[in-house]
């Protein structure tokens, strides 16, 4: 879909109930089931990462106290995987906290004999691991990579203000080469940041806009961590424009899964349920994000029973949207 600026302006700053019918309209015709996609997350290596990102316990750049732990080996990683399972996910990522892969290095090996095995479980398999080149994108998609989770986090314009070892541009970069080797995009951001209303609709515009579009798209609140610089800068998400931001990208991005990602121990199951009806169909499922808490499984399995959603089977028909 070719979006502009403009566009998502005027549909942004629809009235409030006016705009959360349409996208909702839309998410319905689209997603007609009741399903909600649940994915666990597991930190496949901890801490000392290169990269100065604002918001991250896991940078070496910034004294957070996290301790830094080593790749996990596939052994370690299989347990989390079958519990997931077990315990009614439907995506398992795994995420590592570097720069990027690099291909000959054994630890790059040593993730892949991880998604060969990860991906016989049924769940769909989602990797988090940085930068990419096209023949390493290939190298995952041949182990079984279902999809590549790499954000774009702000606008173009923010993003220098939070990261200064990587660019937009390098960014956008790694989708392209994940877009070539046939894996799925799983792109979007994190407000909370400081960023302006402008900033959040710039993000939306680079994600509607990217050829294909995503596959998912996670919209994250910002997760205040003590030492990180982006502590002092947090700024509490007002869950309105939350549920704004999230009914503007169901209907710019209409066949991606929205996310519920990180903060969601700061909403209110009230507004949750508003995110849902807004378009989100997907969020993260487990006590633990990458490093800090999430919701525990029992409370979130009594929300969607609460609001009569049923957990999305891994590549059932549900799985994919009406187009
Ligand atoms: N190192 C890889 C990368 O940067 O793509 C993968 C892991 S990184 C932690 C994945 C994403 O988690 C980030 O792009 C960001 O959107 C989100 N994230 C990290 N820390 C966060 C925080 N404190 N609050 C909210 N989202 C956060
Ligand atoms: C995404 O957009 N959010 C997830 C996942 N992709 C990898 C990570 C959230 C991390 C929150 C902070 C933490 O737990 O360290
Ligand atoms: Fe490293 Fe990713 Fe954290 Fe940035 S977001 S510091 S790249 S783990």
């Amino acid at each position: 879909m070719n979006v502009t600026y403009a566009q998502l302006e005027e549909i942004y700053d629809r009235p409030f109930f006016e705009l959360i019918e349409e996208s909702h309209r839309v998410h319905k015709k689209h997603w007609p089931g009741s399903e909600v996609q649940l994915c666990t997350l597991l930190n496949i290596k901890t801490g000392a990462c290169s990269e100065d990102c604002g918001y991250c316990s896991q940078s070496a750049h910034h004294n957070t106290g996290l301790k830094p732990e080593p790749l996990m080996p596939v052994e370690e990683i299989l347990p989390h995987a079958q519990a997931a399972r077990d315990n009614g996910a439907t995506r398992f990522c795994m995420g590592a906290a570097w720069k990027g892969v690099r291909e000959g290095d054994r630890r790059f090996d040593s993730v892949l004999e991880s998604i060969r095995e990860v991906s016989k479980l049924g769940m769909e398999v989602c990797v988090t691991l940085g930068h990419l080149n096209d023949s390493e994108a290939k190298k995952l998609k041949e182990a079984g990579v279902t999809a590549y989770n790499h954000n774009i986090d702000t606008s173009p314009e923010y993003y220098p203000q939070v990261i200064s070892t990587h660019t937009f541009d390098d960014r956008l970069a790694t989708i392209g080469a994940v877009q070539r080797a046939g894996m799925s995009v799983c792109c979007g951001g994190i407000i909370g940041m400081g960023e302006t209303r402008r900033d959040r609709l710039r993000m939306l515009e680079v994600l509607a806009n990217l050829n294909p579009p995503p596959e998912s798209v996670p919209i994250n609140c910002l997760v205040p961590v003590a030492g990180t610089p982006l502590e002092s800068r947090a700024e509490p998400v007002k869950i309105f424009e939350l549920v704004r931001l999230i009914a503007t990208a169901r209907i710019v991005l209409p066949l991606s899964k929205v996310r519920l990602s990180a903060g969601r121990t700061s909403l209110t199951q009230e507004g949750q349920a508003l995110c849902f009806f807004a378009g989100a169909n997907s969020f993260f499922y487990g006590d633990k994000l990458l490093t800090t808490p999430n919701p525990g499984e029992n409370e979130d399995m009594e929300l969607l029973a609460a609001l009569d959603l049923q957990p999305l089977e891994p590549y059932s028909p549900a799985s994919v949207p009406v187009s």
